[in-house]
C-alpha cells in the first residue's frame, strides 16, 4: 500500500500502517511483535517464516491500525525478503545486544531495503533487545545510539522478558511515519498555494492585456 492509499484507507476509518520487522534469527523479533501484541513473552525459539500480526493502538491520542509482519531471521527462511521490502511503510531493525554478528548485520538489512526501495529516507527504528542480559552484553548502548544517528532514526534499547520499551519502539515508528506525512503534506499544500497565486498573477496579467488591446488596435490602424 502507497501512502496515499494509506491515506485515502484513514480517511474510511482508521489509518493502517504497514510495519515490518527486520533481524538476524533468534535476536527475538517474534518475542517483541508477540509481547506488544499480546502482553505474554514468548519462551521458545520456533524460527519463523513469515508471521503477520494486527493491532489497534492510540499514540498520541490519534487512533492506528498497525499491521505488522514478522519475517525470518534464519537464512533458510528468507526467500521473500525482498517482496515484503516492497510493501513496508515502516521498518524495525533488530538485532540482539548478545550477539555482535547481529548488530553488525543492521547496515545490511537498511542497504537491501534501500536497493529495493530505491530510496533512502524510509521510517525505520533500531532496536537492541535482550537487553535484561546485561552480563551477556556485546555491543555497548552508545554503538546502538551512535549507528542510529548515522542513519537518522530512532534507537531502543528493548528487553521482551520485561516488556522493557516495547511500546516505545511501536508507537516511535508510527509517530515517524506521521511526521513525514505532516511534512509531505505541508509542501504540497505549499505547492498547491504557490500554483494558486500564480495563477491569480496569470489571470491579473491577461486581464491588464485585455485593457491593453484597444490601444493597441488603434495603433495599427
Ligand atoms: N532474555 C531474553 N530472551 C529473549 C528476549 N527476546 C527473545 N528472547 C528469546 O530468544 C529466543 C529467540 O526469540 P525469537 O523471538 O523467536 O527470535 P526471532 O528473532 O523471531 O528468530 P527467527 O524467527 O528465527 O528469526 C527465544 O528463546 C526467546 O525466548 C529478551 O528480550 N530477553
Ligand atoms: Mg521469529
Amino acid at each position: 500500500m502507497t501512502t496515499s492509499q494509506s491515506i485515502a484507507a484513514s480517511s474510511r476509518g482508521v489509518r493502517l500502517y504497514k510495519l515490518v520487522i527486520l533481524g538476524d534469527g533468534g535476536v527475538g523479533k517474534s518475542a517483541l511483535v508477540i509481547q506488544f501484541v499480546s502482553h505474554r513473552f514468548l519462551e521458545y525459539h520456533d524460527p519463523t517464516i513469515e508471521d503477520s500480526y494486527q493491532q489497534q493502538a492510540r499514540i498520541d491520542g490519534e487512533p492506528a491500525k498497525l499491521d505488522i509482519l514478522d519475517t525470518a531471521g534464519q537464512p533458510e527462511f528468507t526467500a521473500m525478503r525482498e517482496q515484503y521490502m516492497r510493501k513496508g511503510e515502516g521498518f524495525i531493525l533488530c538485532y540482539s545486544i548478545t550477539d555482535r554478528r547481529s548488530f553488525d548485520e543492521v547496515m545490511q538489512y537498511k542497504k537491501l531495503i534501500e536497493r529495493v526501495r530505491c530510496q533512502e529516507d524510509i521510517p525505520l527504528v533500531i532496536v537492541g533487545n535482550k537487553c535484561d542480559l546485561e552480563d551477556r552484553r556485546q555491543v555497548r548502548t552508545e554503538e546502538g545510539m551512535a549507528l542510529a544517528q548515522r542513519l537518522g532514526c530512532k534507537f531502543y534499547e528493548t528487553s521482551a522478558v520485561l516488556r522493557q520499551c516495547v511500546d516505545d519502539v511501536f508507537h516511535g515508528i508510527i509517530r515517524d511515519i506521521r511526521h513525514r506525512e505532516r511534512d509531505e503534506l505541508m509542501v504540497l499544500e505549499k505547492q498547491s498555494k504557490k500554483k494558486q497565486r500564480k495563477k491569480q498573477i496569470q489571470s491579473f496579467f491577461e486581464r491588464l492585456n485585455v485593457f491593453k488591446k484597444p490601444s493597441h488596435s488603434s495603433t495599427d490602424t
